[in-house]
């Protein structure tokens, strides 16, 4: 099991945009099985390739209770967004920071799966939460984005001191 090293805020390459992926192979799959490892070991319950340093659109989620419902979403567009929720999110990228956001609560949404096929499924409650926190990230945007610009620069100088620390 190969475990993926997480960029954390403020690390500029988590705002790359990431480029669609053009061909679903055997290299793109051992990436995907690498970033669901990692997300479960940290643990998690999504994982975005930006925040592994890997700027193609891909994304893990697995909301489930018995970590056994695993997602693997290449070139996820949303088509349909209805609702709100607040939730209290948080982010591998930004260990230790929980800070509630709004957003909506029931989405359609398309993707290109394992099997190279484009699929569409709707999601709702945390999943659908999940689905776009992990979609922002390959657009460079993290959850911190969405709080008080006074909070987000509190979050970044905590970090920065913690990375100081450890390296
Ligand atoms: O593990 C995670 N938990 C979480 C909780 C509320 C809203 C979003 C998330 S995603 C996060 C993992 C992560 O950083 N994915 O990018
Ligand atoms: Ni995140």
């Amino acid at each position: 099991m190969a475990l993926l090293d997480i960029l954390e805020f403020p690390d500029a390459r988590l705002r790359t945009t990431a480029k669609p992926i053009t061909n679903v192979d055997g290299k793109i799959a051992s990436l995907a099985e690498q970033m669901l490892d990692t997300m479960y070991q940290a643990p998690g319950i999504g994982l975005a390739s930006t925040q592994v340093n890997v700027h193609l659109q891909l994304l893990v989620v697995d909301v489930s209770e018995d970590k056994d419902d695993p997602n693997i979403l290449f070139n996820p567009r949303i088509i349909n967004a209805e609702g709100a929720l607040e939730t209290s999110e948080g982010c591998l990228s930004v260990p230790g920071f929980y800070e509630p956001v709004t957003r909506p609560e029931n989405i359609t949404y398309e993707a290109v799966g394992l099997d190279g096929e484009v699929f569409q499924k709707d999601a709702s409650g945390l999943l659908a939460v999940c689905i776009q926190h992990e979609m922002d990230h390959l657009d460079g945007k993290l959850f911190v984005d969405y709080i008080s610009s006074t909070k987000r620069q509190l979050i970044r100088k905590k970090l920065l001191k913690q990375q100081k620390l450890r390296a």
